[in-house]
C-alpha cells in the first residue's frame, strides 16, 4: 500500500497530467543528527509547492536542510517548477568548519520565488543548480539574509538567476571557506557542461569581515550575459575582493572588468549582525520592478507567521530589509528671488533680470515682460535664460538717462522657474539700472555767411554779420559777434544776425561764437572785412557876378561906388566875397548882400573882379566889371517885381531897351548867394510868372543875366 499511492498518483498524473498543490506552512524541524538528509519535498508529479515559514535547525554535516528538486537529470525533474519558498529561517549548529550541507536546495527546477528566508551558519545557503542547462524566464532570489556560510548563493549549471535585494554577510576567514558569497560555475559534473549564463545581481549587500570572495565567477563561460551593478561591497579587512576565472580582483580590478560601476564600498552600517538592518536607507538601488519591490521590513522576525515585509519608496534601498516610506509634508522647492535689473553701456538693448537662483531654461512668452523706457512701452524682441539672468532683448536700444522699468506676470506655461520648479513670482514695474554714459556733446559749428572775404565797405561803413549755425545733438542758444577780441554783440535767438554801424576806415576781422544748449561754445573762421576811406566829394566852386553899380556910365569922378556881387554856391555856402581892382585888392566882406563902398578919385575906366569863398575855401573869379569915372547917366530899372513882400509867387515884368539882347536869364539868390531858382527868358518874352514857394521866408535878390553880364538887380521880400 505504501506503494501502491505513489504509482497511482504516478498514473494519475500522467493521465490526467495533473498538477497538485503541496503548502507546507508554520512546521518546525529541529533536528540535531549529524547524518540527517533534511526535508525532502515530494516531486513525484508536478506540484505546485508553498513552503513557507517554516524553521529548521539541524547539525548534519551533509546533506540538506531542505531539498526541493532533484541533485541530477531525472524523470521528476521540473515538477517544482513555480515553487515559492519564503519566510523561512535555517540555522546550522554544525561546528566542522568544512561540512558542505546544502541549505536550501532547490535543483532542476525552473522559476523558483526564494524570498524572505534567513539562513544562519548554513554552509552552503541557497543553490540553484541543473545538470541540462536550464533556462529561467522568471523568479529569482531575493531579500533573503544569508549570514555566515561558506557559500551564499551557489548558481551551477542554471542560467537566469536573479540575485535581486539580499543582504549577505559572513564573517569566515579565507581558511574557512574558498567561495564566495555568490558562487557561479559551470556543472561540469556530467558531459556535456550545464552553463549558468545571464546571472543578474541587482541591490544587495556584500559584507565580508575578512577578504573572503564577495562574487566569485569560476570560469568564461558563468560570465556570459552575467550583470551586476547597484550593489554595496564592504570589506571590514581591505578592498572587498572577487574572484574571476581564475584570479583574484580588488573591487577597482572587478569594476575594469565592467561590472558594478554603479555600486559603491561603503560600511552599511548595521545595527546588529542578528536583523541586519542599517543604520539608515541605503538608496542607491536600482528600480526592478514592481514584481520585486516589497522587501522585508526593519521589524521583520522569523516564526511561524509571514515576517512583516515593506514596500520599496523613493529610491530603492539595497539589501533585505527596506525602510519604510518616510512621510512627510514634501518641503517646496525654493523660489527664486528677483534681485534687480540692469542694461549696460556695451549691449544697450539687451536688459538683465537677476535672479538669487539658477533658472532652468524655460523661456516665458515675451509678453509675460513689459519694459517701459521714459513711460513709453518698449517691445521686447526675445527672451533668453542664463544661469541667474533673464537677458530680454528690446526693440530699440535705450540711450543716457532713459529711465526704465521692468514688470514680469507669471504665464501660465512656461513661467520663469528653477530646475526643481520653483516658480518666480509676478513682479510690478521694477526699476532697471540704466548704466548707459552720457553722450560726450558735439559742439556746434558756426560760419559767417554774409559778409564774404575781401568785401570792401566804404566809410563810415554799415556791416551786417550773418552766421549760419548748426549743432548735431541739441541746439544753439547764443551767437557773440566780435571785431577781433571786442565784442560787438550777441543774439539769443535767430536769424543770427548784427548790425554793425559806423565803421571808420580800417580793416577789421570779424568773428562768430557759436554756444549750444550744453554749454559748448564754437568761434568761427575770422572774415576780414576792408573799410575804405570814402573818397571826397567834389565841391562845386561857387558862382560870383559883380552887380553893376547904377549910372556907372554917368559917374563923376571923385565917386562912391557901392558894388554889389552876386555870389552863390551850388554845395555849399558863400562866406566871403572879395573885389579887385585890376590885382589890388579894394576890400571884402563876410556877409550878404556882398556890398562893399569903394571912392574912385580918378576919371578914367576900371575892370574890377570879384572872388566869392565858398565853406571849403573854393574861390571863383568874376567877369569884370568896366567903371568908367567919366559919364554921368542914368541906368534905366529893366524889371519890376510885383507883389513885394510876396509869398513866394510873384510877377516880373521886364522892359527891354533894344532888341539887340541876347539871352536873357533870370536867378534868385538868398542872402547866403545859394540859388534857389534859375530859368530862362523866351526871346521877346517881357513877362514872367515865378514861383519860389517852396523856399524859407527871407530876402532874396532876384538878377537879369544877359549871358553872363547882370543887366540888373532888385532884392524882394518873402514872407
Ligand atoms: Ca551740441
Ligand atoms: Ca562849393
Amino acid at each position: 500500500m505504501r506503494y501502491i499511492l505513489p504509482v497511482l498518483f504516478l498514473l494519475l498524473s500522467v493521465t490526467l497530467k495533473s498538477q497538485i498543490s503541496l503548502t507546507i506552512e508554520g512546521k518546525i524541524y529541529t533536528n540535531s543528527d549529524a547524518s540527517w538528509v533534511g526535508v525532502n519535498i515530494a516531486r513525484a508529479v508536478p506540484t505546485t509547492l508553498m513552503f513557507k515559514n517554516n524553521s529548521i535547525t539541524s547539525s548534519n554535516i551533509t546533506g540538506y536542510m531542505l531539498q526541493a528538486g532533484d541533485e541530477g537529470i531525472s524523470s521528476t525533474n521540473n515538477n517544482l517548477d513555480n515553487a515559492i519558498i519564503t519566510g523561512n529561517k535555517f540555522v546550522w549548529k554544525g561546528t566542522d568548519m568544512k561540512s558542505i550541507t546544502h541549505g536550501l536546495f532547490d535543483a532542476h527546477n525552473i522559476n523558483t520565488i526564494i524570498k524572505y528566508n534567513y539562513l544562519d551558519h548554513v554552509p552552503m545557503g541557497i543553490i540553484r543548480k541543473s545538470a541540462n542547462n536550464m533556462v529561467n524566464t522568471s523568479g529569482g532570489v531575493a531579500y533573503n539574509i544569508v549570514k555566515s556560510g561558506a557559500v551564499g548563493i551557489n548558481i551551477k549549471g542554471m542560467s537566469n538567476v536573479n540575485v535581486y535585494n539580499n543582504t549577505m554577510y559572513t564573517d569566515r576567514t579565507t581558511s574557512e571557506t574558498w567561495r564566495g558569497l555568490i558562487f557561479i560555475y559551470t556543472n561540469k559534473d556530467i558531459t556535456p557542461y550545464s552553463v549558468s549564463h545571464g546571472t543578474k545581481i541587482y541591490n544587495n549587500i556584500f559584507y565580508t569581515k575578512h577578504q573572503t570572495y564577495c562574487i566569485q565567477i569560476d570560469d568564461p563561460e558563468s560570465a556570459i550575459g552575467l550583470e551586476s551593478d547597484y550593489n554595496i561591497f564592504y570589506c571590514e579587512s581591505g578592498t572587498p575582493v572577487f574572484y574571476y576565472c581564475g584570479s583574484r580582483k580588488t573591487f577597482a580590478e572587478w569594476q575594469a572588468l565592467g561590472y558594478d560601476t554603479h555600486s559603491k564600498v561603503i560600511n552599511p552600517n548595521f545595527k546588529d549582525l542578528v536583523n541586519f538592518v542599517p543604520t539608515a536607507r541605503l538608496d542607491y538601488g536600482k528600480d526592478l520592478g514592481s514584481g520585486w519591490a516589497k522587501g522585508l521590513s526593519v521589524n521583520a522576525r522569523w516564526g511561524t507567521t509571514d515576517p512583516e515585509t515593506a514596500n520599496q519608496n523613493g529610491k530603492w534601498q539595497l539589501g533585505a530589509i527596506v525602510y519604510e516610506e518616510i512621510v512627510s509634508e514634501p518641503t517646496p522647492p525654493p523660489v527664486p528671488v528677483y534681485s534687480g535689473s540692469v542694461i549696460n553701456e556695451a549691449n544697450p538693448s539687451r536688459l538683465e533680470m537677476t535672479y538669487n537662483l539658477s533658472l532652468a531654461n524655460v523661456i516665458p512668452v515675451t509678453s509675460a515682460f513689459t519694459v517701459k523706457v521714459n513711460s513709453v512701452a518698449r517691445g521686447v524682441s526675445s527672451v533668453a535664460i542664463s544661469g541667474t539672468k533673464v537677458l530680454l532683448t528690446l526693440a530699440n536700444p535705450v540711450v543716457y538717462g532713459d529711465v526704465i522699468t521692468v514688470a514680469y506676470t507669471r504665464p501660465s506655461s512656461n513661467p520663469l522657474q528653477t530646475a526643481a520648479g520653483g516658480l518666480a513670482v509676478s513682479l510690478s514695474a521694477q526699476a532697471v539700472i540704466n548704466n548707459r554714459s552720457a553722450p560726450v556733446n558735439q559742439p556746434p559749428s558756426v560760419t559767417i555767411s554774409s559778409p564774404t572775404k575781401g568785401v570792401a565797405f566804404v566809410a563810415p561803413a554799415t556791416v551786417t554779420i550773418d552766421a549760419t549755425t548748426s549743432d548735431n545733438d541739441g541746439t544753439v542758444v547764443k551767437v557773440e559777434f566780435y571785431n577781433g577780441t571786442v565784442k560787438l554783440g550777441e543774439k539769443t535767438t535767430a536769424p543770427w544776425s548784427f548790425t554793425w554801424k559806423e565803421i571808420k576806415e580800417g580793416s577789421y576781422v570779424l568773428t562768430a561764437a557759436a554756444t549750444d544748449n550744453s554749454n559748448s561754445r564754437t568761434v568761427s573762421d575770422p572774415v576780414t572785412v576792408v573799410v575804405e576811406k570814402a573818397a571826397a566829394a567834389i565841391n562845386q566852386s561857387p558862382i560870383v557876378t559883380i552887380s553893376p553899380p547904377p549910372n556907372n556910365n554917368s559917374l563923376t569922378s571923385p565917386a562912391t561906388i557901392t558894388l554889389t556881387a552876386i555870389a552863390s554856391d551850388p554845395d555849399g555856402s558863400i562866406v566871403k566875397v572879395e573885389y579887385f581892382l585890376e590885382k589890388a585888392k579894394l576890400g571884402e566882406c563876410f556877409t550878404p548882400p556882398w556890398s562893399c563902398s569903394f571912392e574912385f578919385d580918378n576919371e578914367g575906366t576900371y575892370d574890377i573882379t570879384a572872388i566869392a569863398y565858398d565853406n571849403l575855401n573854393s574861390s571863383t573869379i568874376s567877369e569884370p566889371v568896366s567903371i568908367s569915372i567919366i559919364f554921368k547917366r542914368e541906368y534905366p530899372d529893366l524889371m519890376n517885381l510885383y507883389p513885394n513882400p510876396n509869398k513866394g509867387k510873384f510877377a516880373l515884368d521886364i522892359e527891354l531897351q533894344s532888341e539887340e539882347h541876347e539871352q536873357l536869364s533870370v536867378t534868385i539868390f538868398n542872402l547866403t548867394g545859394r540859388t534857389v531858382y534859375r530859368d530862362i527868358m523866351a526871346t521877346h518874352e517881357s513877362n514872367k510868372q515865378i514861383d519860389i514857394s517852396d523856399s524859407q521866408a527871407g530876402n532874396y535878390i532876384i538878377a537879369i543875366y544877359e549871358g553872363a553880364r547882370i543887366l540888373s538887380t532888385k532884392q524882394f521880400i518873402k514872407q
